[in-house]
């Protein structure tokens, strides 16, 4: 693993995805001999970790960060920036391994990283897209972002977005371990405090496909985390404006 200044590190957070990660892995390596990848796997039952640390043992630059149980997307996060930060990382790029995220478009977020602190893949700014959704969870996912643009006060149109790049500078000068949230919440606190931290968040369009193979890890109760949190959050800001 190449690691130091100049060079992007992206960080995979893997629960029981053996059937999809050595495609990803093979297409992400492929899209950009500049980066390294981390996956950073919860004890994934499908046995995704062993498939990872093998294939990592013929690459330098594939690493398994491997933790004992399922502790949500959030705290996997944490766990890969503060481990790509204290090697000298860059840039930061959190991405599903389910291949919702095309890994041919990382080019473009890597460039991008250059105008903005946080640049979003975004399924809802122009020319973005999302493929395979039915149309409850379509609803779903603009009521989210509809509610959290309204009760945070920013524009951004898909702030639950998994497909991001961080600078550097960003994930350190946030405290990443008060960062309470687990599941999509996570996302969307990490983009409110990127912005109070006063920088720049750009979205550049992606094409979002639903996954074809694995199991999703969304539930009610990450649903409710990310509605709770936007709704404790905006309040808060609210009641500190006006007093
Ligand atoms: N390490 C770790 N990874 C997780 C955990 N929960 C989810 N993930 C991973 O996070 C990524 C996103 O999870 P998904 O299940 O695809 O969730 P989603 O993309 O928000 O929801 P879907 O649209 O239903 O796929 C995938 O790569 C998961 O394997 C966890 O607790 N620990
Ligand atoms: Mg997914």
């Amino acid at each position: 693993m190449s690691t130091g200044a100049g060079s992007t590190l992206v960080v995979v957070p893997t629960y029981n995805e053996a059937s999809g990660i050595e495609t990803l892995l093979d297409q992400a390596l492929a899209a950009d001999p500049a980066l390294d990848i981390l996956v950073v796997d919860d004890g994934s039952p499908d046995g995704t970790g062993d498939l990872v640390s093998k294939r990592a043992e013929l690459e330098p630059r594939l690493r398994l960060l491997s933790r004992p149980s399922k502790q949500g997307l959030g705290r996997a996060y944490v766990a890969g920036f503060r481990l790509g930060l204290s090697e000298g990382y860059s840039r930061f790029i959190e991405m599903d391994a389910d291949l919702s995220h095309d890994p041919c478009d990382l080019p473009r977020l890597i460039d991008a990283s250059t105008e903005a602190g946080l640049v979003i893949g975004s399924r809802y700014v122009k020319g973005g897209s999302v493929e395979g959704w039915s149309r409850g969870r379509h609803a779903l996912s603009a009521a989210a972002n509809t509610y959290a643009r309204i009760m945070l006060g920013h524009h951004i149109k898909d702030s639950t977005a998994g497909f991001r790049c961080y600078r550097r500078e960003v994930l350190e000068a946030l405290d990443l371990d008060s960062i309470s949230s687990e599941g999509y919440a996570f996302q969307v606190e990490m983009t409110f405090r990127t912005r109070q931290a006063g920088f720049s968040v750009k979205e550049i369009p992606i094409a979002f496909r639903e996954r074809s193979t694995g199991a999703s890890k969304m539930s009610r109760q990450i649903v409710l985390e990310g509605m709770l949190w936007v709704t404790k959050t905006g309040l808060l800001n609210l009641h500190r404006r006006f007093t």
